[in-house]
């Protein structure tokens, strides 16, 4: 999987966001499912945003992944640059513990979608696992390591609280 040309693109706004979103890149490393991972910020490197949003079609990415926090604009704006689906994860923040993220990333105006997740690292984990399923409707072996993903989990539950 090393040297696969990545399919997912995982970025964020800030290098603080990676105890978040190490979580999506963590789970799809765990599914064998060829990501990469950028710092890319709306506000501080635009023109980054720009570059990587709209090469991403043609680089081969399937969907892209985007974690911010506070006024987040990078799911949003990537979103306004690719027919990519963009699936956006709100950044639990200190201000105001992620409702920030959470409405600035849901609230999309008709027209440009943006799949957003929970807050924090359920969210980043799922945005990973909605990426895995998305690629798993046309990878027949993807599909099959993530029902096996999944039923590991269901087995993983306890009968009995303790
Ligand atoms: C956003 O501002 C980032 O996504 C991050 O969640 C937040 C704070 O960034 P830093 O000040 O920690 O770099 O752009």
């Amino acid at each position: 999987m090393a040297d696969a040309a990545p399919l997912i693109g995982i970025i964020m706004g800030s290098r603080s966001d990676w105890e978040t979103m190490r979580h999506a890149a963590d789970t799809l490393a765990a599914l064998g499912v060829p990501h990469e991972t950028r710092v890319v910020s709306a506000h501080r490197t635009p023109d980054r945003l720009v570059d990587y949003a709209k090469t991403a079609v043609s680089r081969g990415l399937v969907a892209i992944i985007a974690g911010a926090g506070g006024a987040a604009h990078l799911p949003g704006m990537t979103a306004a640059m690719t027919r990519l689906p963009v699936l956006g994860v709100p950044v639990e923040s200190k201000a105001l513990s992620g409702m920030d993220s959470l409405l600035s990333i849901v609230q999309m105006p008709g027209g440009i979608p943006v799949g957003t997740l929970a807050i924090g690292k359920p969210g980043a984990i799922n945005a990973a696992l909605f990426a895995a399923a998305i690629l798993a409707t046309t990878d027949p072996a993807l599909a099959e390591r993530l029902d096996a993903w999944r039923e590991k989990q269901t087995a993983d539950v306890a009968d009995t609280p303790e």
